[in-house]
């Protein structure tokens, strides 16, 4: 009897692993029917408001991945063993769950943005009864059936022969007779064929669709007609508004402090940190893709295409983004040169009058096509500061994961509240809405708080006596940074650190305290001054609700 519930598990978990694996290799073919997998784990994550995914999310990044992805797998397999085991006694009931596992599948797969609908449809379903099946063929080799009194369903549903009665017949009668038809190494060998199918159709469908993998290709070049390095003016005669393009200077080498550990000053594309709630970036055709912006106060309310966008006057902005997850001394924050058009351009042009801004407008809401959420007061958009609707990232188009083809990024405030990724809405609304983080408790504004991070000396480093170099970046976007300071005594005294060139109030600066370090133990800080005279304070708070505060510290021994 055990053995036979192992048996009939295994039968179930081998008709899991090919109708998954099935269903991954059409989305690798053709994207538009989305991975039901990923959107079983994406699912997961949005039934858990404050629960588990969040959790994960917030002091993880995207490390609970991994976590998710595994539980995902290890739940739908266990699923699948419980039915097969439960079909050998109430075959009716397992076809039953298995027909409410299509309907979990596809309202999984319908929450995705981009479904193309009866191809989902039928994917979902071939792939369940392809996997019931697989199990309901291992069931019947092993002799699992024998006395089975009911149809099973696959039979139901296979060709009929001319005497479909007696063959029927025939075959319970070998089982009851015969016991197990194959014997037990061909069974566990037959089972293991189908599991490997399945895999290799799960491999193959990842591959194609280009996800596992890191980024697959690379973002293409910014091409914008009449860039150049002066501002460019493509005003015609016919009374056209002018357009410009305006471009930065290349970034000079002052801003950059350079030593072993040091983080560029601009980050690399590909080393810029990534967050968001998405387990597969949407796909966005570009060709298809609109921005809205609607809602109160817009007294012309816009649907811009990525031409529409790219026609308007563009310029380029240094911006420092920080995760408000961001632990003291840790990596979620980066600095990009972002090109896009100033959302304060988008208003005007939708009708919107800065000095109208009331309370039924005074929220900014960025919508995203994964209907993620982030919103902030709509007076930030005007104050001079440069949010930019963007659509390049470092001279090149957005990657896929950092929100292709545009997002938002507003200086100064964290991401959960401002930079939506694969924007296609901007909507002007009252306080009263609460955006995607704020529904799981974060605080509603998010401005970044000054702070600083050792980068070249990590903790329990042995180094020698002499002179150490004590550097990293310090920042408090929008607000800069005007001094650094470096205690290797816990906080006891500091010492003024010197500070390259500030690339932009923005983003963050690099600082290098030269330390003439004598042998013994040390407890090294750092701590940062911002532009208005505000230093970083030395209470120690974690990320939730509003952003980690404290020192960054990090012991180290001297010889
Ligand atoms: N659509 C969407 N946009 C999003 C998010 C998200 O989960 N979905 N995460 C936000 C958060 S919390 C941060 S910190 C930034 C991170 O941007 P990055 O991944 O490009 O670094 O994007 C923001 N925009
Ligand atoms: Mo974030």
């Amino acid at each position: 009897m055990v053995n036979e519930r192992v048996r009939a598990g295994i039968a179930g978990a081998a008709g899991a692993v090919v109708a998954f694996g099935l269903a991954e290799l059409v989305h690798g073919i053709y994207n538009l029917v989305p991975s039901i997998f990923v959107s079983l784990a994406q699912g997961i994550i949005e039934l858990t408001p404050g629960g588990f995914a969040t959790r994960a999310i917030e002091t993880l990044g995207q490390a609970d991945i991994p976590t998710l992805v595994t539980s995902t797998i290890v739940g739908a397999l266990v699923v699948a063993a419980l039915l097969s085991i439960l079909s050998l006694k109430r075959p009716l009931v397992a076809a039953a769950c298995v027909a409410l596992l299509a309907v979990v599948g596809l309202v999984a797969a319908f929450s995705e943005p981009f479904v193309a609908q009866s191809a989902t449809v039928i994917t979902v379903v071939g792939a369940l009864v392809m996997g019931s099946a697989v199990t309901v063929f291992l069931q019947n080799i092993s002799g699992l059936r024998a006395e089975d009194p009911a149809v099973p369903p696959d039979e139901a549903a296979t060709p009929t022969s001319s005497e479909p009665a007696m063959e029927g017949v025939r075959v319970r009668e070998a089982h009851s007779s015969g016991g197990i038809s194959v014997g037990r190494g061909q069974f566990v060998a037959l089972s293991g064929a189908a599991a490997l199918v399945g895999l290799t159709a799960a491999g193959t469908g990842r591959v194609l669709s280009g996800g596992g993998s890191a980024e697959s290709d690379e973002p293409k070049a910014l091409d914008l007609a009449g860039s150049s390095n002066e501002s460019t003016d493509e005003s015609t005669s016919g009374g056209k508004k002018s357009v410009t393009h305006e471009k930065l200077p290349a970034v000079p080498k002052d801003v950059s402090i350079d030593a072993p550990g040091m983080v560029p000053i601009v980050t690399p594309a590909k080393d810029f940190y990534l967050i968001d709630t998405a387990l597969s970036s949407p796909r966005i055709d570009v060709d298809s893709w609109s921005l809205k912006v609607k809602g109160s106060g817009v007294r012309n309310p816009l649907e811009l295409t990525y031409k529409d966008l790219q026609s308007m006057s563009t310029r380029e902005a240094d911006v420092t983004l920080s995760c408000v997850s961001n632990e003291v001394g840790g990596g979620l924050i980066s600095n990009g040169r972002w090109t896009g058009v100033m959302l304060s351009d988008v208003l005007k042009e939708a009708g919107v009058d800065p000095s109208k801004i009331n309370k039924s407008s005074e929220q900014l809401v960025g919508r995203s096509a994964d209907d993620w959420t982030g919103g902030f007061k709509t007076k930030l958009a005007f104050d001079g500061r440069e949010a930019l609707v963007a659509f390049g990232l470092n001279d090149s188009e957005l990657p896929q994961k950092h929100g292709f083809p545009v997002r938002l990024v507003v200086p100064g405030i964290y991401g959960y509240v401002s930079a939506t990724k694969w924007l296609t809405e901007i909507e002007l609304t009252n306080w009263d809405f609460d955006a995607y983080w704020i529904q799981r408790t974060w605080t509603k504004e998010g401005p970044i708080k000054t702070q600083s991070r050792i980068d070249t000396i990590k903790g329990d480093d042995n180094l020698s006596a002499g002179k150490i170099g004590i550097g990293g970046v310090a920042w408090a976007p929008h607000r800069g940074i005007d001094r650094v300071e470096v205690s290797t005594d816990d906080g006891d005294t500091w010492n003024e650190a010197r500070l390259a060139a500030q690339l932009d109030k923005d983003t963050w600066r690099h600082y290098m305290y030269d330390w003439d370090a004598k042998p013994g133990d040390y407890t090294v800080k750092v701590r940062a001054t911002d532009g208005e005279g505000d230093t970083q304070t030395s209470k120690t708070t974690k990320p939730h609700p509003n952003g980690a505060s404290g020192h960054h510290t990090i012991k180290v021994s001297v010889a």
